[in-house]
């Protein structure tokens, strides 16, 4: 592994890097030197972040394998308890609120509506929080805290049909069956504009990858939210309810807030200033053959690979680069799977013996282009800047 001072001697070799080389802490790379466990239902080998209520990262190992994240790897993140046995049969979904009719629909009720799979990356808002320097408080995740999955199930639209929703309606609250283990602790509800509740892509999904969901990722239900942050990814859903007003419960009005401006990032140390709800995503590139701090054997090309996610857009192109950005080479990107979903990327790089930091930048369909710096901000969200991969060729 090559040390911290080496890397920013080698950093100042080239300028543009420096604020790069020296805003990664190489001690937290994804360097398997953190604990892992394989002690969780339907799970395989994780990195224990928490045991109980659980959050388990997935290895960058099972990004570079496949497009779509097996369910056994899947990262896993939980508030609160909650059931560790539920009956499929018994279990119902509540639609309440500013609706005309209530309802409460069995898994067979919504089977009966028309079933849509989407593709789409799931993502923790906090998802690489613990690669922020300074660092900020929070689950230390390292960037495993997303996975990708084709997702099945029915439309929200459709179901909020059913229910008739009032003139008014001005969003839409969901809740899970976990509940805080303190009766004053807020349970987890989260909610979504309704325009947004209405789009064809939002959808209540019982299947992952061609499997039930896993236990820990949900079951029997949760929301599916593609293109946004996980939060609003609610699991185990058991209860919708249309809002004439907007919500103002803890986990919307307090949590979950990022600085308002367009890269949601602000100075350390800096006052609060405005903040906003996170919600969308923003395109990413992660290389996954190459663990930072690797030493390789010298080739002509040294393989470069990764997933990128567009965010809300489609990926539409990586680059690679080796003198800190001043020039960049374009990765082939691996199969479509749709726009919400991870698109792999391979290339290669002519990388002398020495020492190098190696690039990766995501661009999405609508031109949004990953930046160089990191945005800082005090939760660690949204963190959406190149992360910078150390090598050593030998
Ligand atoms: N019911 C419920 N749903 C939830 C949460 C939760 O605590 N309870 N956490 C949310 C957050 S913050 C994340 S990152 C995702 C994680 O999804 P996963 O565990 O399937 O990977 O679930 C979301 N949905
Ligand atoms: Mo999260």
């Amino acid at each position: 592994m090559l040390t911290r001072r080496a890397l920013i001697a080698s950093a100042l070799a080239a300028p543009a890097a420096a604020q790069v080389a020296s805003s990664f802490d190489l001690g937290f790379a994804d360097n398997g030197l953190r604990p892992t466990s394989r002690a969780f239902p339907q799970k395989g080998e994780m990195i224990l972040q928490r045991a109980s209520p659980p959050l388990l990262e997935t290895p960058l190992a099972v990004f570079d394998a496949h497009d779509f994240t097996p369910n056994d790897r899947f990262f896993v993140r939980w508030h609160y308890p909650f059931p560790t046995t539920i009956d499929p049969a018994r279990h119902r979904l509540r639609i309440g609120g500013h609706i005309t009719r209530p309802l409460s629909l069995a898994l067979a009720d919504l089977a009966r509506l028309p079933r849509v799979a989407i593709a789409a990356v799931n993502q923790c808002a906090g998802n690489g929080r613990g690669l922020f320097a300074p660092r900020v408080a929070g689950a230390q995740w390292a960037n495993g805290a997303m996975g990708n999955a084709l997702w099945e199930g029915v439309r929200l639209k459709d179901v909020l049909a059913l229910a008739g929703i009032k003139a008014g309606a001005v969003a839409v609250r969901f809740g899970g069956l976990d509940a805080p283990l303190v009766e004053a602790a807020p349970d987890f509800e989260k909610s979504l504009p309704i325009d947004h509740a209405l789009t064809d892509d939002v959808l209540i999904a019982w299947g992952m990858n061609g499997a039930p969901l896993p236990l820990l990722n949900g079951f029997p239900l949760r929301l599916v939210v593609p293109g946004w942050y996980s939060t609003y990814w609610v699991k185990m859903l058991d209860s919708i309810e249309v809002l004439a007003r907007p919500d103002d419960r803890y986990w919307m009005a307090k949590a979950y807030l990022q600085p308002a401006n367009p890269l949601a990032d602000i100075a350390p140390g800096a006052p609060a200033g405005p903040r906003v709800p996170v919600t969308a995503m923003r395109p990413r590139a992660l290389v996954t053959n190459i663990a930072s701090g690797a030493r390789l054997p010298a080739r002509p090309f040294t393989p470069v690979q990764g997933v990128a996610l567009g965010g809300d857009h489609g990926v539409a192109g990586v680059e690679l680069s080796a003198d800190g950005g001043r020039h960049w080479v374009p990765a082939q990107l691996g199969p479509d799977h749709g726009r919400y979903s991870f698109r792999r990327f391979r290339g290669g790089l002519a990388l002398p013996p020495g020492r190098h930091i190696i690039l990766a930048r995501a661009r999405n369909a609508a031109g949004v282009e990953q930046p160089l710096a990191h945005n800082w901000n005090p939760s660690g969200y949204n963190r959406a800047g190149i992360e910078p991969v150390a090598v050593e060729i030998i």
